[in-house]
């Protein structure tokens, strides 16, 4: 079979924060590959649509696999007999509505991992149809089969990397060119606001050391993000990875993410790979309060996040922290925020808070939305209630994050800036610098708004389990290890 495998274009801070490698998508790509099919990725972050229809129209996929609803009905206008499949997190927690969306235009939902559904789901493509939800994790318009298999070993898996063209569009920062790189898969913490502990059943996997620093050293690009949900839970295996990295000589630039209580748990860790070329860190600290951390059950206590901090700058790595607005935020809220990031040398992003299907807090809020128009899930807009008017929180929202955005493009900052900008635009490559004066033209108040009042295409369904208040957030698990073979990260 002749199968294309795509990436969706990109959201709003896409076009000036990053644009990440799509490892999902290159790992369904490989896993078709090894099936014996004829493969091709497609990444529409760093192509158009009418190169999507071109490939359409020339190449004639049978088999078209997206990591998320996206084109399904254009293309099964333009090739009706193609198989048009979906996957990935958000398709898994919504399957059987986008189904609905798509009219019949999606043939399934592939819910979870793709390695070890892809092969029998496109041999099953290649017959009756109409049979396909027998199969694990897979959701058809006609049902659903049992629950989807988990991936027994990262260290089998290796993306399709050669397949991914425009390799120098990848960016995350200042690190562009960037690839990207599992460590591990899951998180044993349970955040109301995540999805990432409820889509893996809260389990939690290593690649080896030996895998991981082979796969770093196959990678061509000097800079490298590192996605797993947290970095180096254990310490020993960051330590015994580092070794690795260390004796194949492997030199690049790093990012990664991380918690506070981590960071602050496995300090010999941090600093090893800040000796490897750890630069940039991202913290997700979600509340500068007690009352804010309990309420997202962060599980860390706010002095600890404030010791991370410190102990990050020591070591010289910078740090990004998010910060979550809560749609109750009044003015005052949100100048204690300008006044506090403007007080800290790290970089400050605030996102709005998004009962996101998955999350336990979709389970508990979702009877509260002011709207259910999926395009303003992004946390960007408030999609519960404001304690504000909307134009006013608004308001607050974008001058906060302009101030924030302006600090690090004052005047000691411009220097480093114009230095990082430079080495770059040498190399040729221009993401970084465009992101530098693209804010203010995706940004502003009124585009905010206006988009609370354009037609609703998609709705989103209500979770149904919340309607009598019987949900758990066990329900929402997409994939449901055996707890006898999932190691216990140290916490
Ligand atoms: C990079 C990244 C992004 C990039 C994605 C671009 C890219 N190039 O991949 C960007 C910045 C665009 C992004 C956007 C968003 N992200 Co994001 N992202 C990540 C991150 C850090 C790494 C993704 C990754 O590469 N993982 C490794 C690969 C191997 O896993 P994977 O992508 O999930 O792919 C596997 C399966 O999902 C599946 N699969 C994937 N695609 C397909 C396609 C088919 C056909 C099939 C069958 C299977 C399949 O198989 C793959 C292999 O096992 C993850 C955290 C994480 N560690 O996964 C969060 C994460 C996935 N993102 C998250 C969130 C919240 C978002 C946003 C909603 C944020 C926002 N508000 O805008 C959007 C949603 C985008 C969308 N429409 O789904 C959440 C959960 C998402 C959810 N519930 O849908 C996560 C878990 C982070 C977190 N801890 O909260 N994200
Ligand atoms: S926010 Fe981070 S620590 Fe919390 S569950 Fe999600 S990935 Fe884990």
């Amino acid at each position: 079979m002749k199968v294309l495998c795509c990436h969706p274009s990109g959201l709003l801070y896409t076009k000036i924060f990053l644009r990440l490698e799509p490892l999902g998508v290159e790992l369904l790509a490989a896993a078709a590959r090894a099936a014996g099919h004829d493969v091709r990725i497609l990444d529409l972050q760093a192509f158009t649509h009418r190169d999507y229809f071109r490939v359409l129209s020339e190449w004639k996929p049978d088999a078209v696999g997206f990591g998320v609803n996206y084109l399904a009905k254009e293309t099964k206008q333009k090739l009706p007999s193609c198989f048009f499949f979906v996957g990935g997190h958000s398709a898994s927690f919504t399957a059987q509505e986008i189904l609905e969306h798509a009219a019949g235009a999606i043939d399934c939902v592939a819910k979870g991992e793709a390695e070890e559904i892809t092969a029998p789901l496109l041999l099953a493509a290649a017959g009756d149809r109409k049979r396909l939800h027998i199969l694990p994790g897979v959701v058809t318009l006609e049902g659903e089969g049992p629950p989807p298999r988990m991936v027994e070993s990262l260290d089998n898996l290796r993306p399709a990397r050669d397949l991914l063209r425009k390799r120098r569009k990848y960016f995350i920062g200042v690190l562009d060119p960037a690839a990207s790189i599992e460590f591990t898969r899951g998180c044993p913490w349970d955040c109301v606001f995540c999805s990432a502990w409820t889509f893996y059943g809260r389990s939690y996997r290593k690649a080896s050391p030996e895998k991981v620093a082979e796969e770093l050293q196959s990678i061509q690009e000097p800079g490298v993000f590192i996605v797993d949900d947290v970095a180096f839970i254990q310490a020993e295996h960051g330590l015994a990875i580092a070794r690795e990295v260390e004796k194949r000589k492997i030199r690049k630039q790093y990012y990664l993410e991380t918690r506070g209580d981590v960071l602050l748990r496995n300090k010999e860790t941090f600093e090893y790979w800040k000796r490897l070329g750890l630069e940039y860190m991202f913290i997700g600290l979600e509340a500068i309060d007690e009352e804010g951390l309990n309420l997202h059950r962060k599980r860390v206590k706010l002095s600890t996040n404030f010791e991370a901090l410190e102990f990050a700058r020591s070591l010289g790595i910078r740090v990004a922290i998010n910060i979550i607005a809560d749609p109750d935020w009044d003015e005052q809220h949100f100048a204690v925020i300008r006044e506090w990031a403007l007080s800290i040398p790290e970089i400050v992003n605030v996102s709005v808070n998004t009962p996101y299907p998955g999350t336990e807090t979709f389970l508990s809020e979702s009877g509260r939305l002011a709207t259910r128009d999926y395009h303003l899930f992004d946390i960007q807009h408030a999609v519960l209630p404001t304690r504000l008017p909307l134009d006013r929180f608004y308001q607050e929202l974008l001058k906060t994050q302009q101030v924030l955005n302006t600090k690090h493009l004052g005047l000691t900052a411009l220097k480093n800036t114009a230095l990082i900008a430079a080495r770059l635009l040498l190399r040729g490559q221009t993401n970084f610098v465009r992101m530098l004066w693209k804010f203010n033209s995706v940004y502003h108040p009124e585009l905010q708004l206006s988009a609370h009042h354009q037609p609703v295409r998609y709705e989103m369904r209500l979770p149904t389990a919340s309607q009598d208040g019987q949900g758990k957030p066990r329900d929402l698990f997409i994939l449901k290890p055996d707890p006898e073979k999932q190691p216990t990260p140290a916490h």
